[in-house]
């Protein structure tokens, strides 16, 4: 169970090692401070019907009730420890798992942590303003719970920072505060975690893209031999799972509002479908070939000595590791990669161990076509001939063997000129954006109401009703 009468909740037993909990008291007003500058705008004083957890058993952690947003108990919480367990993988295959940061890879798990902590504050900051122009109470609701998730995310990182690194760590997680998303100076470290979250539609569609990559590379890292590492990421696994929830919803509930418009309508024409409120199936396509193509380049490069030499000392391993059937050393295998030779797209074989970011990518790819295909059900089950279509793997890349490079959606190798004229047919144009945010322009926040643009869910929160009073402006 969790201690909450703790300053710090915990199931670490934080009180057993006074230096530690010092240092993360004197971190805690820092973050306090940087919630209140970054956090979601205007919440301060708003109650919310929030989930926290009060356990780490897979049955039984949360607990919902109403959180004022600054006072909600953020802490660490880290899956119980597996005596047992072992390195699964690479060359200290067998060893126990480590219970300290071995000497040789510190500076490599610290960069690891680093800039996996560093894309938690960075979407609370891309999402700040969003609270404003929600689509309902129930929504609102929903992008708060995100937030404090990602904010404890932070907090994540941060304990493993404090516990295992020492200074450095220390000055790493004062650093994770200062940088800020999209700022030219001081950037948050990966591409996608600065560009901006302007509407509700693009909010839907990172946390469908984007916090699916944070599965994704939260369970290669639940898979390091660094044991603490690995118990961290196995709860915030499921706090994952929820986000990428609002996302994948979300998106469907546009869809399906769109859809609706159009068959009682007998409308196609996207500008017809635009006069009614509510977002044309274009547009979606445009966003998401830009959420899929920014979150694609998350994974690096498609071939990275980094990646190999994470998985060869036993850091971070592939999805599903322990399910694998292999050696799990990969010195022999090989792994299928994508050049751009002239005007082709060539395949090459590779070493498998250097292709280790292609290969998540890839099995990132797997997952997303799935949603995407649910997505399809909803246009085909209201008699739409709209088809969406993931883009080509190397459309709008700009990290690994595609940057540089001027792809089609289809995978066309084209000319810089020959890209730019289509770009605003492939990716949202400022009038797209324009259009969207047009819609959102106030809040819709009485209970049970929802904008126009968006179908209602399904069912509410922990069984409650739709009109539910999920959110107290007080
Ligand atoms: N943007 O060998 P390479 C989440 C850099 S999301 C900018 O290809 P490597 C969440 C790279 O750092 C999950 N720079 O890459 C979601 C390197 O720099 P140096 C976040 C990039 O190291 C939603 C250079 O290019 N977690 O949790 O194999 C809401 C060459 O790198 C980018 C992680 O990412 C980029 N996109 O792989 C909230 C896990 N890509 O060394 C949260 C931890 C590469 O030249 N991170 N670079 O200075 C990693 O495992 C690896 O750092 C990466 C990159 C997979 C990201």
């Amino acid at each position: 169970m969790i201690d909450y009468t703790e300053k710090i909740p915990n199931n670490v037993d934080l009180g057993r090692d006074r230096g530690l909990q010092r240092a993360l008291e004197h971190w805690q007003p820092a973050y306090m401070g940087w919630w209140y500058d970054m956090g979601p705008n205007e919440s301060h004083n708003y109650e919310v019907y929030l989930r926290t957890a009060v356990s780490v058993e897979p049955d039984g952690w949360a607990q919902f009730d109403y959180v004022k947003m600054p006072e909600y108990r953020w802490g660490v919480f880290l899956q119980p420890r597996d005596e047992k367990r072992e390195v699964n993988f690479g060359i200290h295959k067998g060893q126990p798992a480590w219970q300290e940061v071995p000497g040789e890879y510190r500076s490599t798990l610290r960069r690891v942590i680093v800039t996996q902590g560093d894309t938690e504050p960075a979407s609370v900051e891309q999402q700040r303003l969003l609270g404003s122009s929600c689509p309902s109470m129930y929504d609102l609701r929903n992008i708060f719970q995100v937030n404090v998730e990602e904010g404890r995310h932070l907090w994540a990182m941060v304990y493993l920072l404090h516990r295992y690194f020492g200074r450095d760590g220390r000055e790493e997680a004062e650093a994770l505060l200062a940088r800020r998303s999209g700022d030219a100076d001081n950037p948050r470290i990966l591409g996608a975690f600065n560009e901006p979250t302007p509407d509700w539609l693009a909010f839907y569609m990172f946390t469908f893209f984007t916090d699916r990559d944070g599965k994704f590379q939260l369970c290669a890292l639940a898979e390091s031999g660094f044991d603490p590492l690995s118990r961290t990421c196995r709860f915030m696994l499921t706090e994952e799972a929820h986000h990428m929830f609002v996302g994948e919803t979300g998106v469907t509930r546009i869809i399906k509002r769109t859809c609706e418009v159009m068959k009682e309508n007998k409308l196609e024409d996207p500008a017809q479908v635009r006069a009614m409120g509510v977002i044309d199936l274009q547009t979606i396509q445009r966003y998401l070939n830009f959420h899929y193509s920014v979150t694609l380049d998350l994974y690096g490069s498609d071939v990275s000595s980094n990646a190999a030499n994470y998985f060869t000392n036993g850091l971070k391993g592939r999805f599903r590791e322990t399910k694998l059937e292999d050696d799990h050393v990969l010195s022999e295998a090989e792994y299928p990669v994508y050049e751009v030779i002239g005007d082709k797209i060539v395949k090459k074989n590779v070493p498998a161990l250097t292709a280790l970011n292609e290969r998540l990518r890839d099995d990132y790819i797997e997952e997303i076509a799935d949603g995407v295909a649910r997505w399809q059900r909803v246009i085909d089950e209201a008699g739409i001939p709209f088809k969406l279509m993931l883009p080509h793997k190397g459309f709008h890349r700009a990290i690994g063997n595609f940057a540089g490079h001027h792809i089609g959606i289809n995978g066309e190798v084209l000319t810089a000129e020959a890209w730019k004229k289509r770009e605003y047919e492939w990716l949202p144009s400022p009038a797209d954006e324009k259009f969207v945010q047009s819609l959102m322009t106030g809040r819709v926040v009485e209970p049970g109401k929802f904008a126009n643009w968006i179908a209602p869910p399904l069912r509410g929160i922990n069984s409650k009703p739709l009109d539910f009073e999920y959110v107290r402006f007080n």
